[in-house]
């Protein structure tokens, strides 16, 4: 028994430690949807662990209290069939938690899915988000400003992300800020989120996408609505702007740090358009390619170019990354 020590040891410390990590931010959330989900998950937990713990204790109980010994010795229990009341029991106890399960899920689903009820009388600040070959753009049309691998955004305030990628699909994910969403070539997808706490938090792609997978993380700054319009501000003053030929050495790169410009791709590279326009019925296949005609010839940029029968990594198949690679653009985890 007494080697067991050091393994009780272990366990407490890891307890200890790992809420520290990021694996866990999900459930140190610093806004309203991820404040849901965090909700979500510890009620699952509990009503999990609820289920566990009564099963665990009528085991025990009938393990103690049949078990074979001397004094019920040769005793052989009553033949018993059709009790009503328990079967009853064991079929109405699992359709309420399932129920009860059901209800809470389309409910944070549902708060999830549009902009967080404090926030309801705001017009969302729109930030297209779109990853390319492990990297993030974030295009804010409103501002007139870009920025690489980070995004600020002000605090208290909704915020709707619109993502898409020039490539394979990814997915977008801030754990402490909102749940993950995909981001897809042909079409947007949408993501409501917002920050109530200021501060910087780690954001990644959460759906693996090749070998640069593991650096793909940017970060998510909440400023005070005064830091963000100052940086807004002097992003305009000072930041290049962007052209289309650096847009087009920015997607070619594979890995690239900060970048800050003070236009956006969305000009000249517009993103795909809202699925529903080609499921109504009205529109025409082509209706996809929202990037219109002009577009249509400048592939690179296009975030959904007809297929081809080359791609970029068809012409150097066995890539290798001869210089080391950029170190993240996130040092630290957001230790309280
Ligand atoms: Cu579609």
């Amino acid at each position: 028994m007494k080697k067991k020590g050091p393994l009780y040891a272990l366990f407490l410390a890891l307890l200890v430690i790992l809420p520290g990590c990021s694996s866990l931010a999900v459930l140190n959330p610093k806004g309203p949807a991820a404040r849901t989900l965090s909700d979500t998950i510890i009620l699952s937990i509990v009503v999990m662990a609820f289920v566990l713990a009564v099963v665990y204790i009528l085991y025990i109980f009938v393990l103690v209290k049949y078990r074979a010994k001397k004094s019920n010795e040769g005793y052989i229990p009553e033949h018993e069939e059709g009790n009503k009341v328990l079967e009853a029991i064991w079929i109405i106890i699992p359709i309420i938690i399932v129920a009860f399960l059901s209800v809470v899920t389309v409910k944070s689903t549902h708060a999830v899915e549009n902009v967080a009820s404090e926030y309801k009388d705001q017009a969302p600040l729109v930030i297209y988000a779109s990853s390319s070959n492990w990297k993030w753009h974030f295009s804010y049309p409103e501002e007139g400003i870009e920025t690489v691998n980070y995004v600020n955004i002000p605090v208290h305030r909704a915020v709707e992300f619109r993502l898409y990628s020039f490539g394979t699909i990814t997915s977008f994910w801030v754990p402490q800020l909102a749940g993950q969403k995909y981001a897809m070539s042909d079409m947007l997808t949408y993501l409501n989120l917002s920050g109530d706490t200021v501060g910087s938090y780690i954001g990644k792609n959460s759906n693996f996408s090749g070998k640069g997978f593991a650096h793909m993380e940017f970060e998510t700054l909440v400023m005070t609505d005064a830091d963000y319009q100052d940086w807004v501000k002097e992003v305009k003053e000072t930041a290049p702007a962007l052209t289309e030929d650096e847009f087009k050495g920015l997607l070619a790169a594979e890995h690239l740090g900060r970048k800050t410009y003070s236009s956006t791709h969305l000009e000249f590279s517009p993103p795909p358009g809202d699925h529903s326009e080609h499921m109504s019925g009205h529109g025409t296949e082509t209706d996809m390619h929202n990037g219109g005609e002009e577009h249509e010839d400048n592939k690179e940029i296009h975030p959904s170019p007809a297929p081809s029968s080359q791609t970029e990594f068809d012409s150097n198949p066995a890539p290798e990354v001869e210089e080391p690679l950029p170190s993240s653009p996130v040092e630290e985890h957001t230790h309280e």
